[in-house]
């Protein structure tokens, strides 16, 4: 384990941060090692490291969607035009009838007509996914996107 030792004169104290990094050595044919740089320059990372550990991290997350019974968190986006089918309503019903799972939804009428909402869900995956796919699914809704994110505790 490494160690890294701080002194603070302003809080007359002593920090110590245990740093839990490990180091391994990746080999990598050339050609797929310039094209790794090539993605990482264009997202903008600073270092290989953090994208490897980005890129750990979205297959911890694909892997704990598979386990229906974890707790976790995602994200579903919709635009529909209000006018329409009674959507406002509908997406509304759909969100009360299961408001336990839904932490948060944000609203913004995008012109006249249309509307689009990010609604924020949090629970089992098992419960979570039905009502993503029966919000996305609505008849009428022109777009609609989920994304499963994580509740950030096992990764
Ligand atoms: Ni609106």
């Amino acid at each position: 384990m490494n160690s890294a030792f701080f002194w603070s004169s302003s809080r007359d104290c002593v920090i110590i941060l245990y740093s839990m990094l490990k180091r391994f050595g990746v080999s990598l044919e050339q050609d797929l090692l310039a094209q790794f740089d090539g993605l990482l320059l264009s997202q903008g990372y600073s270092n290989r490291s953090e994208a490897i550990r980005d890129l750990i991290r979205d297959a911890l997350v694909k892997k704990e969607w598979l386990k229906e019974d974890v707790e976790t968190a995602g994200v579903v986006i919709i635009v529909y035009n209000h006018h329409l089918h009674e959507l406002s309503k509908k997406v509304t019903d759909i969100q009360h009838k299961d408001f336990g799972k839904v932490v948060s939804t944000l609203h913004v009428h995008l012109d006249e007509h249309n509307c689009l909402e990010v609604i924020l869900l949090k629970g089992k995956a098992k419960e979570i996914k039905p009502l993503a796919n029966t919000l996305i699914s609505t008849r009428g809704v022109k777009f609609g996107q989920f994304v499963p994110a994580t509740s950030g505790k096992n990764i």
